[in-house]
């Protein structure tokens, strides 16, 4: 025991908020913002205080288990486990070749690190092709980027004088730092202002100046209508475009045939309105936009993910105070380059990543290039991807599958073996949602705890399946293992020498330097090793801002990040640094990407509604809410409240199927069925309906029953209900029919 402040951070979204906490009996009894964490500065939402529901839930798995043939589970040890799946791996790729073990996950809302040890064992026996949740939400926005400036871009919301959330509910979910100081600040502030694109009066559209209440699935037309304001009005940027952007022109072509009125009409905002924000993003000094799930799980995703950037691009918001940035990155979220396409279905694959949605084809199927073996680590797509009952049919006919989490999880219990984590205050973790501008930090957090018995940190369950696989010789290592000893610059040039004269090692390199670094860092930071090699490519990527950041070099730089243990800043940029940032060989935006513009011209006849008689609502399936983080708390008590996470509906609707406020519904969509209780309220249009993320996960109380409260939602999408670029599952969009449970209601 001991009553320490232990500062550490929170793993239930992407912000990773410092805190503090105190450790009593291996709980984590009290914890507080941690006011010296360099972007969340103390701040936390209300969800931070329920992370002992992580760290001591009763569901903790303490033991490898290996499936019995009855479908039981049996305990065994980690040797007998680990020389198992290398072996069991081993067959697949000598009998059908590694590129048939299909890598799933590697990191969730807190915790990268530990994938960032899956690669040695991948590539090591040849496995080529991996997905995450990046593949159901974030894709289409990579390809849009990759061909506009090659980067990802950041809003600086707190000095942006007009913020524009599209699809964005950021009171709720968060996703930049200190979210609702930075909310309520720009409500307050009479010179800025706030827009909103949401069906829903959500908490932030409750804030905002102006609230673009489109109908569902229409922000094409919205977002068209509002560039065409930009570009008829004459209210573009011009000396910006003339001197950073290439393109402009065909999309002003394009942009000038837009029937601004009618667009409006068709997705439902009023005319005015919608001409009256597009003049306040063109007036505004500067204009921060942040796009998100509402119109990256639904239809024209791609297409909107294109059109909300011309608002910024067209304005000149860029390399500025308050604008949208390319920040600097720690470590990529996306690999840069990916294989093309998915051996079964053809499906693209963008920035290295399968699409989630179809994940079922390419198992289920007798192809000769079928995926045939999978490991599952820090995720639970039989939960989190569209169509659970086929991902779930899809896994169980795997011939191996192998699940790395800290709970028994609907995918586990698919698996046939399950390897225990040691939880995220266990082990050193940290996350790459480094995203910001101009100052960008980094937070390898420390073990609060020794891990649980019975439980290894990834790294460590990595290392020893490479080494099971014995592709590398000990002996290479030994004069590393002694260079690390005297020190990193001793270190760093005997690291240039080994893999110089052996390139294999440069393959499994976070193995190399688990192996070799690690026993030298102290004490319970092994796993941090592969920070050093980030470090080094940090420092040489960013040289300038990484030393405005005060670190002279990557070796630097990774020993600041070794002892500040409430993060570090590690790119102080200025605004200038966000021309060089842009990756084409001219340094300009490239704006015209033309498929996507003949999508922009096919709007005209493109239809606004895809409900039918049949399915005459529209379910949004999966809103963040103040008492859902995905699928990490498991325990139902960690909510205080909307125990069964109610189907949100407009009070005309209700009236129509005649329902009361806490009765029970039956949603059916063309994937399934389920049963809701719902909560009449008029932030929701009449059609359109709304589930929470989170619910319908599983959870074994003390006295061995077992509860699922709410629904899951992903008994309710389908696979092929998705984007045409990216893959993205219009989750947002799933038309559905509700009736009242007779009796009941
Ligand atoms: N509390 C909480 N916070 C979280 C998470 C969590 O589980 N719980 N998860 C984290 C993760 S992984 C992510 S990706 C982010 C997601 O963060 P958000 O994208 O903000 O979350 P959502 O609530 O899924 O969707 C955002 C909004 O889209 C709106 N919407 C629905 N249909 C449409 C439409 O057709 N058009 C438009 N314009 N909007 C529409 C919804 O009304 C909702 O307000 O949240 C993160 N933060
Ligand atoms: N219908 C619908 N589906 C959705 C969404 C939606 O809005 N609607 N949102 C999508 C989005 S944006 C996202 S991000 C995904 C999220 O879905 P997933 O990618 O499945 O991720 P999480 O729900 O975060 O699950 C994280 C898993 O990691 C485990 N875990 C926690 N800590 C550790 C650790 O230290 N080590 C290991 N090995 N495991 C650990 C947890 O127990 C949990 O099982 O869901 C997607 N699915
Ligand atoms: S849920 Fe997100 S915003 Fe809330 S405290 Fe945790 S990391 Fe911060
Ligand atoms: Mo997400």
């Amino acid at each position: 025991m001991t009553a320490d402040w232990q500062p550490t951070a929170c793993i239930l979204c992407e912000c990773n908020c410092g805190v503090i906490v105190q450790v009593d009996d291996r709980k984590l009894v009290k914890i507080r913002g941690d006011k010296e964490h360099p972007a969340s500065q103390g701040y936390t939402c209300n969800k931070a205080l329920r992370l002992d529901h992580y760290q001591s839930s009763g569901n903790r798995l303490t033991s490898p288990l290996r499936r019995r043939h009855d479908g039981s589970y049996e305990e065994i040890d980690w040797d007998t486990a680990i020389a198992e799946i290398a072996e069991g791996f081993a067959a697949i790729r000598d009998e059908h070749g590694g590129d048939k073990i299909f890598y799933y996950g590697g990191g969730g809302q807190g915790n990268h690190l530990g994938g960032a040890y899956s690669g040695a064992f991948l590539k090591a026996i040849g496995s080529r092709y991996r997905s995450n949740a990046l593949a159901q939400e974030k894709t289409g926005e990579h390809w849009v980027d990759a061909q506009l400036y090659g980067g990802h871009t950041r809003g600086e919301f707190d000095h942006a004088e007009a913020s524009v959330f599209v699809g964005k509910n950021p009171w709720m979910s968060q996703s930049f730092p200190r979210a609702r100081v930075v909310l309520n600040d720009i409500a307050k502030d009479p010179n800025r202002s706030m827009i909103v694109i949401d069906p829903v009066v959500t908490d932030t559209a409750k804030l905002a100046d102006f609230h673009l209440r489109v109908r569902p699935g229409t922000d094409a037309w919205c977002l068209a209508a509002l560039a065409a304001v930009l570009v008829q009005e004459q209210l573009c940027d011009e000396a910006f475009l003339a001197e950073h952007v290439t393109g402009a022109e065909a999309v002003r072509e394009v942009l000038a045939e837009v029937p601004i009125g009618d667009y409006a009409q068709r997705c439902g905002v009023d005319e005015q309105l919608l001409r009256a924000a597009a003049r306040r993003i063109a007036c505004a000094a500067s204009v921060s936009v942040f796009e998100d799930l509402g119109i990256q799980q639904a239809p024209n995703s791609t297409l909107c993910s294109y059109l909300n950037k011309m608002l910024w691009i067209l304005t000149g918001n860029f390399a500025k105070r308050g604008a949208q940035h390319l920040h600097s990155s720690f470590a990529p979220l996306f690999s840069p380059a990916g294989v093309g396409r998915t051996p079964v279905t053809g499906a693209p694959i963008i920035a290295g990543l399968v699409p989630s949605n179809v994940v079922p084809q390419e198992i289920l199927t007798d192809h000769p290039d079928r995926l045939r073996a999978m490991i599952v680590e820090s995720s639970n797509p039989a939960h989190s991807v569209a169509d659970s009952a086929a991902v779930s049919e899809a896994l169980r006919s795997l011939e191996l599958l192998v699940v790395v989490d800290v709970a028994m999880t609907e995918t586990a219990r698919l698996a046939h073996y399950v390897l225990p984590a040691a939880s995220q205050f266990e082990k050193p973790e940290a996350t790459f949602f480094n995203l910001e501008f101009p100052h960008n930090t980094f937070h390898l957090r420390h073990p609060v705890m020794e891990p649980l018995p019975g439980t290894l940190a990834e790294p460590e369950i990595w290392a020893r399946l490479v080494r099971a696989l014995g592709v590398v010789d000990d002996a290479e290592l030994t004069p590393l293992r002694r260079a690390a000893a005297e020190g990193l610059d001793a270190y760093a040039q005997a690291f240039l020498v080994a893999v110089g004269a052996n390139p294999q090692l440069g393959r499994v390199l976070p193995f190399v330097l688990y192996e070799t670094l690690g026993p030298a860092l102290p004490e319970g930071l092994a796993g941090a090793a592969a920070l050093w090699g980030l470090a080094q490519k940090t420092a040489m990527t960013y040289p300038a801002a990484v030393q405005r950041a005060g670190h002279a070099d990557g070796n630097a730089l990774f020993e600041a990040i070794l002892a500040e243990k409430s993060g570090v800043t590690f790119t102080v940029h200025e605004y200038a640094d966000d021309f060089a940032l842009i990756s084409h060989p001219d340094r300009m935006i490239a704006m015209e990407i033309p498929e996507l513009l003949d999508d922009v011209r096919a709007l005209r006849s493109a239809p606004t509604a895809l409900t039918s008689t049949e399915f005459p609502m529209v379910l949004s399936a999966g809103e963040r809410r103040a008492f859902t983080a995905n699928d990490i708390l498991r325990n139902p008590s960690w909510r205080t409240r909307d125990a069964d996470g109610a189907l949100r509906i407009s009070p005309q609707d209700a009236t129509a199927i005649g329902l009361a406020d806490g009765g029970r519904v039956r949603i059916t969509t063309a994937a399934g069925t389920a049963e809701a209780t719902v909560e009449i309220t008029d932030t929701m249009l009449a059609g359109h309906v709304s589930l929470p993320n989170g619910y319908g996960v599983d959870y074994r109380e003390a006295d061995g029953s077992s509860t699922t409260p709410g629904v899951a939602p992903n008994t309710l999408t389908s696979t092929d209900w998705r984007d045409a670029y990216a893959g993205t599952p219009w989750h947002k969009h799933v038309p559905a029919r509700v009736e009242a449970v007779a009796g009941l209601g």
